[in-house]
């Protein structure tokens, strides 16, 4: 693992939230990812899963406001999360990675789980990747590399494991699209 690639993947996930494309991010741009993301699962703005996602959304980017020590209305620059970002995914620990993107990543699944069992099964997962614009054939070996024990399901732990582990560079599955 490289800083650089670190870096090239935060620097990403920056023009990626970015929706307006001003070169801050706002709330305003988290509640169109979220938004976008829903109408991918087929969801309609006020479905619930929809509302769970957008109010997600909405907690993160209260953590990075806070740390970054702008408004709630304030704009997060670049450089600011490169900083929030790069330290809560290498000095801050899991435990706090966890809490900043766990209700994402727990509302993705939220919309994700057709089967309502809690977990994210290979067919589930494979709507997941065409969600966020991961192309279908990489399903398969993503679902093995992200299913830590190997139980054949994807738990809310091994799915924000991986997303973790991907900043990490360790693994080449991203699934926050
Ligand atoms: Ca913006
Ligand atoms: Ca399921
Ligand atoms: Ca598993």
């Amino acid at each position: 693992m490289t800083t650089a690639i670190a870096n090239d993947r935060i620097n990403k996930r920056f023009d990626k939230w970015d929706a307006d494309g001003n070169g801050t991010l706002e709330r305003g741009d988290f509640a169109e990812e979220a938004a976008k993301i829903a109408f991918n699962f087929g969801k309609s703005a006020d479905a619930p899963e929809a509302a769970a996602l957008g109010a997600a959304f909405d907690g993160l980017f209260d953590y990075l406001a806070r740390e970054a020590g702008v408004g709630a209305d304030g704009s997060i620059s670049r450089d600011a999360f490169v900083g929030i970002t790069g330290n809560l995914i290498f000095e801050a620990g899991e435990a706090a990675f966890n809490r900043a993107l766990g209700p994402v990543v727990k509302a993705i699944v939220g919309l994700c789980d057709k089967n309502d069992d809690g977990l994210i099964n290979s067919s589930e997962f494979a709507s997941w990747l065409t969600a966020v614009g991961v192309p279908g054939d990489a399903a398969g070996e993503a679902f093995s590399k992200v299913d830590a024990d190997g139980d054949g399901q994807l738990s809310l732990d091994e799915l924000l494991g991986a997303v973790r582990e991907y900043h990490f560079g360790r693994l080449e599955v991203e699934l926050l699209g």
